[in-house]
């Protein structure tokens, strides 16, 4: 199917919904048979990035290449979604910088602390609270929220479903899709 290729930005605390929602928003477009790809943790921090932590410096180094990757895949055609918390206004904007306007669209998985700590579904709040893990966004590292992003998902009220409608309709009105 026909598509503009963009970089669908996720951006939030951990357990405020990025995974997840973009797990569902892949689907969604896999039957629309719309060519797309979902850059995370699981497939950049355990490869490209294995070598960086979570220092502001390596936090600015992971965005930084997502967002190089980002580009890559839009020159190839590719509806792109990344799910990283890029908790530095900084950070995204650089890799807004590098794509055109219309090629980055900023998801805001927006959630309290209070929210995503109760969720907490790798126990990693509960670790950063006992001193477990240094620098954790939002315990004792910060989480810089987006000033204007393109699209804003409230996760303690939309569901997943929601969240995904609201998504595909900003695609299909904004003729991405
Ligand atoms: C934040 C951390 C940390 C620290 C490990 N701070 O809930 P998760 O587990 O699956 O998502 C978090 C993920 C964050 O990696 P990102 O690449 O998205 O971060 S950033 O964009 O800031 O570079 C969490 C886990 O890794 N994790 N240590 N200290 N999250």
């Amino acid at each position: 199917n026909s598509h503009k290729s963009v970089v669908i930005w996720f951006t939030g605390l951990s357990g405020s919904g990025k995974s997840t929602i973009s797990v569902a928003l892949e689907k969604a477009l896999y039957e629309q048979h719309i060519h797309s790809y979902r850059l995370d943790g699981d497939n950049v921090r355990h490869g490209l990035n294995s070598n960086l932590g979570f220092s502001p410096e390596d936090r600015k180094e992971n965005i930084r290449r997502i967002g190089e990757v980002g580009k890559l895949m839009v020159d190839a055609g590719i509806v792109t979604m990344t799910a990283f918390i890029s908790p530095y206004r900084k950070d995204r904007n650089y890799a807004r910088s590098i794509l055109e306007e219309k090629e980055f669209i900023e998801v805001y998985t927006k959630c309290s602390l209070n929210e995503c700590e109760s969720r907490d579904p790798k126990g990693l709040y509960k670790k950063a609270r006992a001193g477990e893990i240094k620098e954790f966004t939002g315990i004792n590292a910060p989480y810089e929220a987006p000033a204007h992003p393109e699209i804003v998902i409230d996760t303690e009220k939309q569901t997943v479903d929601e969240a995904v409608g609201a998504i595909i309709s900003y695609l299909k009105n904004n003729l991405y899709i």
